[in-house]
């Protein structure tokens, strides 16, 4: 492994916060390698345990976006009929609620959400997604078409084991479709962000042929969803694929274009990333001096690691706000600003886009403010300001 990104002590990125446990607060240094083997691009060790990120107390919610309301409506339609289908990481049920609880099963680490899928009917486990799990589920409810996952692989250290898994629980024809934010956007937008402690690695098309191949799976299809969490590649992989379609080889070629399987396309990514983050302190600095009130709109994993990176804290930001109740109350990790629900209309000059994943909608939510004069700031794919 290469590191070729340094990204500071940091906090658990969904570390939200309650005043009386600030001083238990932990950190770790977030550092980002390239694997010259596999062209894996992953956090370095030591990161936090996933029992330390994952529990009954997590309170990332998928449904608290419309986009990501009709995402899931949409990629649920990919699945027609009375296919059998299984969600590894399925969070707060928003893709699994599209289907009878005859249909899908769920496996869940975080007991909260599990519970609120049981509550509702639906079949699964609690527990983190690994070979004794897959062996439960196949004991319980036998093998499955379709494995379905978004945003949960990455979060796997051992992906390769979590892969393995897959395949020992689909049928003979079985598809698995997972979703995850591509590199390569990553790359493009500067989104250094993306990075994090739940982040175990950050897929490219390359690596993901190359680990799913030391499994028996092969990638037949890869759709990009350019406007799913900052640009998204969904992979459809299964044992024997009847024909590969060209858009596999066109990710590829894609990311060979730009270096991807070089370890020096990441040392020029670092440069931006350092780039970034003395703009995006200036712009807020330079406001600020101005007497003009800041706060961030969004209290997201993402700007957890751009508040501890940057150095940006209270005394620029005057409070965070989230929609998700779980969050309001508490304060954000290592940062310590507070979280609070969102106001009718945004009551500040300018709002940091801490979910700048959702600009389109955000900006629509919020004309008025726009309208006022107001005026969002981002720093992807570059520091900038968002106005009417
Ligand atoms: P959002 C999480 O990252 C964690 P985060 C996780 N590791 C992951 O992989 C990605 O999601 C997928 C709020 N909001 O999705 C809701 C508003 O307040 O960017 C959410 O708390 N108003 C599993 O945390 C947050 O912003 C709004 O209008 O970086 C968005 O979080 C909208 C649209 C959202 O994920």
């Amino acid at each position: 492994m290469t590191q070729f990104l340094d990204l500071g002590r940091q906090p658990l990125a969904n570390g939200f916060i309650l005043p009386e446990y600030l001083r238990e607060e932990q950190f770790y240094n977030l550092r980002v390698g390239f694997n010259q083997d596999t062209k894996l691009v992953s956090i370095l060790p030591p990161f936090p345990s996933k029992e330390q990120l994952f529990h009954s107390g997590y309170s990332y919610r998928s449904g608290m976006s419309q986009t990501m309301r009709n995402h899931f409506k949409q990629a649920a339609k990919l699945f027609p009929g009375p296919l059998q289908i299984l969600e590894i990481g399925s969070n707060d049920g928003t893709f699994l609620q599209n289907f009878d609880p005859q249909r899908i099963s769920f496996v869940e680490p975080c007991h909260n959400f599990a519970l609120e899928m049981w509550n509702k009917g639906y079949h699964g486990i609690a527990k983190f997604w690994n070979d004794e799990t897959a062996e439960k589920l196949i004991e319980y409810r036998g093998k499955v078409d379709v494995v379905y996952s978004t945003n949960c692989m990455s979060h796997i250290p051992e992906i390769v084991d979590a892969f393995s898994a897959v395949k020992k629980i689909l049928a003979p024809n079985g598809v698995f479709v997972f979703e995850e934010p591509s590199l390569l956007e990553i790359l493009k937008r500067v989104s250094y962000d993306q990075v994090y402690d739940e982040h175990a690695h950050l897929f490219s098309v390359i690596a993901l042929h190359e680990l799913l191949s030391m499994v028996g799976l092969k990638i037949f299809r890869v759709d990009h969803l350019r406007n799913i969490h900052g640009g998204s590649n969904r992979i459809w992989a299964c044992k024997n694929p009847s024909a590969i379609e060209a858009s596999v080889d066109a990710a590829i070629l894609e990311e060979m274009g730009q270096r991807l399987h070089e370890k020096f396309c990441y040392h020029i990514f670092a440069d931006e990333v350092l780039e970034s983050k003395e703009k995006l302190r200036k712009t807020l600095i330079r406001h600020k001096n101005n007497g003009k009130k800041i706060i961030s709109y969004g209290a997201t994993g993402k700007s957890a690691i751009v508040f501890n990176y940057c150095g940006i804290g209270p005394e620029l930001i005057d409070y965070v706000t989230d929609t998700t109740p779980e969050k309001q109350g508490l304060y954000t990790p290592g940062t310590h600003i507070p979280i609070i629900a969102p106001k009718e209309t945004v009551e500040a000059d300018i709002a940091f886009l801490g979910a700048w994943n959702f600009e389109k909608e955000i900006c629509e939510n919020e004309k008025e403010f726009l309208a006022k004069g107001g005026k969002f700031i981002t720093h992807v794919p570059y520091v900038r300001e968002i106005t009417k």
